[in-house]
């Protein structure tokens, strides 16, 4: 397996609570390295845009406040199979499903305010880290 990259957020109730931290040691003790990091307070106009596949879901305008309600840590993971990693030590969705252990379920406030977001597919994740960062500030 190749080396990877996926996009994660540390989103705004993880940063309200002072968890951006916590976060990323568990990120990194998946084997996940920060090889860009940004802190960030999201306009409503980049959350429209980086949840645009949502943008018929119920949840959508909820979603898109609370992203941009608050500060956000962008960060740019490396490590081989970087995204299925990245999505195991997140846990599921809602924090009420997530395995044990995983980033979500130790604190994830609910399936709203849920702490992190990572890239769901390689396609994806290419998308994601470019409308955030440019080439020469990934530093693997
Ligand atoms: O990739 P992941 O973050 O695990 O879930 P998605 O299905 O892509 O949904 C994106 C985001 O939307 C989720 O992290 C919280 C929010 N959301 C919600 O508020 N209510 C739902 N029923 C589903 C998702
Ligand atoms: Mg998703």
């Amino acid at each position: 397996m190749a080396l990877e990259r996926t996009f994660s957020i540390i989103k705004p109730d993880a940063t309200r609570r002072n968890l951006t931290g916590a976060v990323t040691k568990k990120l990194e003790d998946a084997g996940l390295r920060v090889v860009a990091s940004r802190r960030i307070q999201m306009t409503e106009d980049q959350a429209k845009k980086f949840y645009e596949v949502h943008a018929e879901r119920p949840f959508y305008n909820d979603l898109v406040s609370f992203m941009s309600s608050g500060p956000v840590v962008v960060q740019v993971l490396e490590g081989e199979d970087a995204i299925a990693k990245n999505r195991e030590v997140m846990g599921a969705t809602n924090p009420k499903d997530a395995a044990p252990g995983t980033i979500r379920a130790e604190y994830a406030e609910s399936i709203d305010a849920n702490s992190v977001h990572g890239s769901d597919s390689a396609e994806n994740a290419q998308i994601e880290i470019a409308q955030f960062f440019t080439e020469d500030q990934i530093v693997g």
